[in-house]
């Protein structure tokens, strides 16, 4: 009897503190994690912890250091990092490295105790990736500039996480408008929050080059000039490029550069004669049409050209993905259209890389490794695959970042119809495409193209709140994810987005929790 009544009473208690207190399975992750469990109780961070890595592993100690960087601003606490030895002390977390195959690459498995945590994983990336769950535990004020009050709860229990697609990344188009050093960064930094791990950067289209090429150093002298609207556009030098790379590398976010072609190039006929049939410079072009510029296709200058840049990109590009575009080229024949792309992947091949292409690149030949984007056209994902080779899933009607959430918000196009944040979120791309399954798919990317893009504002307005929806799509398994449930955890982190300082789009789908 008497121990009944001590049930009852530690149950009523339980209740009491789950119910009041954040829990893991309340603290509204995203992407939502592939296993939780709670306990009760929290661990409290304090200046008195310390943060241990194995293994003398120097690239965990950064991921450590990098965990310490994050919190010590709004904590105001500087937290020793130190290689894990025998003496640990009692309140201590620790970034182990494991061998697990069901973690892969970037899983982990995360313990949290009233006095230690211990995050593992098989790499430093799967503990980077950890530490945003880590983050998204601890309240909201943590990722403010300026110290806070506590108390820095992280609630007690159990994770184990991992992806269920390798690729998850977002587009910036910094061509139609362009984007420097700085607001690159600054997005890196937000999209790592979601556990996204690929930037891809469409660095050329008609109105603007946007990296330097040392071989053809007009094409961003005057192909960089000028932007949609005559704005004064601009461009990255290599350096530029060589420091975003290693930026992202440290946040475990691969970056794809793309040059698209043989379409979307007026800024590079714009520069130099030679690559125009007539031999003639075409004017710098500042408008939003689509599809009516073509190199020429049949003249060895053009090859010359397309080796020279992907030669110069591929040497300062570590990652294993070059993008060579390829859409909407409407003012390229189709056989000459098909004989230019079979040749461009030769040519990325010759430099070790494997081919992106946006969807059309199926009416082509497919080289092994050859991935399409898939954006508008399911006959082409269906033909890519036929073709040997795998999707990554893009659809315009559901991850295109620029276009509107309704008729009334204020930026984007709505081609291919109005996406609000609960279709950006409501689908898998498994079951998108008949014809296409899991098996043939790399991934989710969500593409920013910036036509009526300008200022880092807009950015923050259109990829909040989509993109952690689609970082959710490709992390957490299908039969685990809803709306319903989706959308209680992405209120959640309205908080988050404010103390982040991110103009975000309240959606009135969303019973927003600043
Ligand atoms: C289509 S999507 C394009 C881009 C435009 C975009 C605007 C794709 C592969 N091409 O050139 O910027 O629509 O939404």
């Amino acid at each position: 009897m008497r121990l009944r009544i001590l049930f009852l009473i530690a149950a009523i208690l339980t209740f009491g503190f789950v119910k009041g207190q954040n829990t893991i399975t309340s603290a509204g992750l995203i992407p939502k994690p592939v296993l939780m469990e709670n306990n009760l109780g929290a661990f409290e961070l304090s200046n008195k912890t310390t943060i241990y890595y194995t293994d003398n592993n120097e690239e965990l100690k950064k991921v450590a250091l990098y965990f310490k960087n994050l919190i010590k601003p709004a904590t105001g606490f500087d937290i020793a990092v130190k290689p894990l030895s025998k003496e640990t002390t009692r309140h201590s977390i620790t970034f182990e490295i494991i061998e697990n195959p069901e973690l892969g690459t970037e899983g982990y498995k995360l313990k949290i105790y009233p006095q230690v945590i211990t995050l593992s994983a098989n790499t430093p990336e799967g503990i980077f990736r950890g530490i945003q769950t880590i983050r998204q535990l601890l309240p909201a004020k943590v990722e403010k500039k300026t110290v806070q009050k506590g108390p820095w709860k992280i609630p007690d229990g159990e994770i184990t996480d991992f992806p269920s697609y390798r690729y998850r990344g977002m587009m910036l188009d910094v061509s139609r408008h362009f984007f420097g050093v700085e607001d690159v960064k600054h997005l890196i930094d937000l999209i790592s929050i979601y556990k996204i791990n690929t930037l891809h950067l469409h660095l050329s289209d008609d109105q603007g080059w946007r990296i330097e090429i040392k071989s053809w150093p007009k094409l961003t002298e005057i192909g960089g000039k000028t932007q949609v609207g005559g704005g004064k556009g601009g461009f990255f030098t290599q350096e530029d490029y060589k420091e975003i790379v290693r930026y992202a590398a440290e946040r475990y976010i691969t970056v794809i550069p793309e040059i698209d072609m043989p379409g979307h190039i007026n800024a590079a006929l714009a520069s130099y004669p030679e690559l125009n049939c007539d031999n003639k410079a075409k004017e710098l072009y500042t408008g939003t049409d689509v599809g009516f510029s073509t190199l020429c296709v049949h003249k060895d200058v053009t090859y010359k050209f397309v080796d020279d840049v992907i030669r110069e990109l591929s040497a300062i590009t570590p990652g294993e993905y070059i993008h060579i575009g390829g859409d909407e080229s409407h003012a390229t024949k189709k056989e000459d259209y098909i004989y230019f792309i079979s040749k461009v992947q030769d040519i990325v091949a010759k430099y070790g890389k494997k081919v992106l292409g946006w969807d059309e690149i199926a009416l082509s030949e497919i080289k092994p490794g050859t991935v399409a984007e898939y954006w508008a056209k399911d006959s082409n994902a269906v033909l890519a695959v036929k073709k040997g080779g795998k999707i990554l899933m893009a659809p315009g009607s559901r991850t295109y970042l620029d276009m509107q959430y309704n008729k009334k918000t204020p930026l984007g196009l709505h081609w291919s119809g109005y996406v609000n944040v609960k279709k950006a979120y409501d689908w898998d791309p498994a079951t998108s495409v008949k014809g296409i399954h899991k098996k043939d798919i790399t991934g989710v990317e969500s593409p920013l193209w910036t036509e009526t893009i300008k200022t880092f504002d807009d950015i923050e307005y259109m990829v909040f709140p989509r993109l952690p929806g689609h970082a959710e799509i490709g992390w957490t398994p299908a039969k685990e994810r809803s709306w319903d449930d989706y959308k209680k955890r992405i209120a959640k982190q309205a908080s988050r987005f404010k103390a982040l300082d991110i103009n975000y789009y309240k959606s009135p789908l969303i019973d927003w929790k600043e």
